[in-house]
């Protein structure tokens, strides 16, 4: 096999032809679709004449060729691996092409291929050249007319709205959709079976009445009341916030159980995994409830950002990527509670963006150069994307940027557009120069400040030195200084409350943002009336670290002054990293370990003050990950890191049982389950309570955890009970809750998921082998997506010490699977490979283990997915 070569954002062109408009018919069968073709085609204006035209195409089979009606003969074309070429064409003309391709043993989930016998499709990026010959890039755009013809299917579904249905003489039948609004191939899609559908409707703000459907399998009927009212909430609050008003007179959602991500946005139907659509309180988590709002909302939000403006080429994926996210977060945080939505987003960012900005696939939010697209939908284009567009929001005021946004989707409307077309509209709305602003699309790596502030009692100064500094990145050596607001208060020592700000003779007030654009800037704030302790990049108000010289001291005061309910809880996190790295000094030096008192009262103090948000309690009261841990470490010694963390839990569980005990008990409630903020945050206080009571197994905690298991009232507070059970060391409690969950739920794919996921992060040493034992199980498939995450993707990522396990058994088992995977589908496997690749940051004997698996996987032939990913790992 040949390398697989690189395509570089540089040599971008504009298509040679376009397509005016698409004609498809699909019939459908599992082994052997026929796809006709009808493109109305024309030159690109902007190119020169006498180009070829070249269709992308994949694993299609050719069966007939027309052009303007007359068939093609075989010299008058070439079919290649990609695709299709034919030299001569005239400037405007019609061709047909029909093609048979095979759902059913398509295992990629790219394209058209059947999931528990349902036909659906799923094109972005490059899936459309799975099931016809065509331009399959974003900058065409066609509006779309699909009939589709089957059998057995009672329902057939496209995009857009139903125009003609009915029978066919051999008694096929047939539904035919046209789809008014140009689009890219990306946003095709079809949905073909025998599935049922929920109807509801929503009128616009303009008065137009649309009908809400989602379709589902029969069973899962009773499990799509969150998803609709999230979807009408998500419609309402998209009018409210900007403005935006849905374009058709249908939007679809259906759930199918075999998809490679949470979902997709294609025009009026978004197909969606099933994990993200279904809920139930019997079977789904707040935790689940919370991210089905959030995709189903993602979603519904891109039919503007991203299907009205769509993308030029793939390298401008954060556009419509990073911006939805930002919109999606801002509508979770309007529905629930909007500080834990924020440490939630930063406290995952922070974790696995960091660590991807700091490994060997690193990438800018708009790389340059890609093999294999699929590989890019990171948290980099997706997580920093959003960051960077928050960032962007606050440095114009959100006044400036909703009227950049509806310049935006007014001017670019119906185009494929790039970065700068965004970025400019925020320009001109605001009259900010963004020049140095777009430096953060470019660069990749995580710039880190490095602080320190000096207060002169004589003068009443306080100075604050920022340097700022980004870490080389593979391929690019060279950083510069970037544009980073950084918002920040002064919290005075003897009040505790923020002090006025003056910084250059102008009132800054108590709450502010200053702009580091320079490798290093002083700030020198004057009238501070009394010596403070610095509030830094309060809200995370950029994607960066930031390191301070705060002493344990000056972050329990932070964590009882600060009025920046975010800085408070990174103050308690700092303070807990700092006792932290003190225990893992000790574990590795085979030192006793002592905990540190300070982290003892600053959490008594918050267990027994009264504290309004108990969401934000517990995520106060709630340790920094072994994950994250491991991201503050030169060298991840996950041993030490897990030795330290159980340390602190069950020291605090000892001191603090009593508060623990009294916050569990006043936190019950048997109220109906309901996804609704208030419940959820005296749901998770509890569970935490919990958590730490089962960390030192007490008799009480212990009763608890059962009594919650066996009173079976809603999946959040079961899940817990049985994941506190299961990592507990009693296995007479833990096998036979676990057998009953099992036995109760096999019916159910998304709860065994959770029965998978809940046993492999288990911290007992013999993980590795129940992994193993596991994937023989009847529920586990490793062609259904979501079972190989719960399974092995939960297990690489959440069990640090057994996946790193010295005998490498754990990295050898992620190995066969992603050579297993690579065949069947290389979008999976190349996402599996993750927690390999960031092998520089073990012990030698890891490494060299760790290296010894991808060099076994490399040696296969590769899917160039897993080429790009395991070539860059080791380079
Ligand atoms: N746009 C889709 C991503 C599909 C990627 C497939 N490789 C989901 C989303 O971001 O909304
Ligand atoms: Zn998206």
């Amino acid at each position: 096999m040949s390398e697989p070569q690189p395509v570089y954002l540089s040599d971008y062109q504009a298509p040679a032809y376009r397509v005016s408009h698409t004609q498809l018919t699909f019939e459908l069968d599992p082994a052997a679709t026929k796809v006709k073709a009808r493109l109305l085609v024309e030159r690109h204006p902007e190119r020169e004449t006498g180009l070829p035209l070249e269709l992308d195409g994949e694993h299609l089979s050719l069966k007939s060729i027309a052009l303007d009606g007359k068939p093609l003969e075989a010299a008058d074309y070439e079919l290649t691996e990609q695709g299709l070429r034919i030299p001569q064409v005239p400037e405007r003309f019609v061709l047909d092409t029909e093609v048979e391709i095979s759902p059913r043993d398509n295992t990629a989930l790219q394209g058209l291929y059947q999931s528990s016998g349902i036909y659906c499709t799923q094109c972005e990026a490059e899936g459309f050249r799975r099931i016809t010959f065509y331009p399959d890039r974003p900058d065409v755009m066609a509006t779309f007319s699909t009939t589709l013809i089957g059998t057995a299917e009672p329902v057939l579904l496209s995009n857009g709205n139903p125009v003609e249905k009915g029978t066919l003489d051999d008694g096929r039948h047939f539904v035919t959709w046209e789809d008014p609004h140009p689009k890219p191939s990306y946003l095709f899609a079809l949905v073909a079976g025998d599935l049922k559908k929920v109807a509801d409707r929503f009128t616009t703000m303009h008065g137009r009445e649309v009908s809400l459907e989602i379709w589902v399998e029969e069973e899962n009927l009773d499990k799509t009341d969150h998803a609709m009212a999230s979807l009408k909430r998500a419609m309402k609050w998209d009018e409210e916030t900007y403005g935006r008003e849905y374009d058709l007179d249908l939007f679809m959602i259906v759930a199918v159980n075999d998809f490679n991500m949470g979902a997709m946005e294609n025009k009026g139907l978004n197909i969606f995994n099933s994990a993200a659509v279904l809920t139930h309180p019997k079977t789904a988590t707040d935790v689940a409830y919370q991210r089905v709002e959030g995709i189903v909302a993602h979603e519904y939000f891109h039919n503007w950002s991203g299907n009205r403006v769509t993308c030029r080429d793939w390298f401008q994926l954060s556009l419509k990527e990073g911006f939805t996210v930002f919109r999606d977060q801002c509508y979770s945080a309007d529905t629930n509670s909007a500080p834990v939505k924020r440490i939630q987003d930063v406290s995952f960012f922070r974790t696995a963006q960091f660590a991807e900005d700091a490994g060997p696939t690193a990438h800018p939010i708009r790389p340059d150069h890609y093999i294999e697209i699929t590989n890019f939908y990171t948290l980099t284009i997706y997580e920093k994307g959003s960051e960077v567009v928050r960032m962007l929001r606050n440095l114009v005021g959100w006044e400036a940027f909703r009227r950049g946004s509806d310049l935006y989707f007014e001017r670019f409307d119906g185009q494929a557009v790039t970065i700068e077309d965004f970025v400019d509209c925020m320009a001109e709305a605001s009259g900010e120069d963004l020049t140095r602003f777009m430096r953060w699309y470019s660069q990749a790596g995580t710039p880190e400040i490095d602080a320190h502030g000096e207060y002169d009692y004589v003068t009443s100064e306080y100075r604050l030195t920022l340097r700022q500094r980004t870490p080389t990145t593979p391929g690019q050596q060279d950083k510069q200084p970037l544009h980073i607001p950084v918002r920040l208060g002064l919290v005075g020592t003897k009040s505790g409350r923020d002090l006025n700000m003056t910084l250059g003779g102008e009132t800054l007030g108590r709450d502010a943002v200053i702009h580091l654009r320079e490798d290093e800037q002083e700030f020198l704030f004057t009238d501070v009336a009394e010596s403070p302790i610095p509030s830094l990049l309060r809200h995370f108000s950029a994607p960066v670290k930031l390191h301070f010289p705060y002493s344990r001291e000056d972050l329990a005061f932070l964590l009882q002054h600060d009025s920046d309910g975010f800085n408070r809880w990174d103050a308690g996190q700092r303070l807990a990293l700092l006792a932290l790295d003190d225990l893992i000094a000790a574990h590795r030096n085979g030192v006793e370990k002592v905990m540190d008192s300070r982290v003892t009262d600053a959490f008594r103090t918050l267990l027994t003050s009264r504290i309004d948000d108990k969401a934000v309690l517990a995520e106060m009261l709630t340790l920094p990950s072994e994950a994250y841990i491991a991201e503050q470490q030169p060298l991840v010694d996950v041993d030490a890191i897990h030795a330290a963390r159980e340390f602190v839990r069950q020291s605090l569980a000892l001191a603090l049982r009593d508060e623990f005990l009294a916050v569990f008990e006043a936190n019950q409630s048997d109220a109906p389950y309901a996804p609704e903020p208030e419940q959820i945050a005296q749901r998770s206080l509890k569970n935490v309570a919990l958590s730490y009571l089962m960390a030192i197994e007490d008799e009480k905690g212990l009763a608890f955890a059962q009594a919650q298991f066996d009173a079976d009232h809603n999946m959040t507070d079961v899940r817990h009970a049985l994941t506190l059970l299961v990592h507990s060391s009693r296995d007479d409690l833990a096998s036979p809750a676990l057998k009953a969950f099992g036995e109760t739920w096999s019916h159910d794919p998304l709860v065994m998921d959770q029965w998978f996921s809940l046993q492999v992060t288990r911290p007992q040493e013999d993980a590795v082998e129940r992994v193993k034992f596991l994937m023989q199980h009847p529920a586990f498939s490793l062609k259904n997506p979501n079972k190989v995450r719960a399974l092995i993707g939960t297990f690489a990522n959440q069990n640090r010490v057994n996946f790193h396990r010295l005998d490498g058994e754990g990295y050898r088992l992620l190995a066969d699977v992603v050579i297993k995977l690579n065949r069947l589908n290389p979008e999976i496997a190349a996402r599996l490979i993750t927690p390999l690749t960031r092998w520089q940051r073990f012990d030698e004997q890891r490494q060299a283990l760790m290296k010894a698996e991808l060099e076994r996987i490399k040696a296969e032939p590769l899917s160039p997915n897993v080429y790009e990913v395991v070539a860059k790992a080791l380079a």
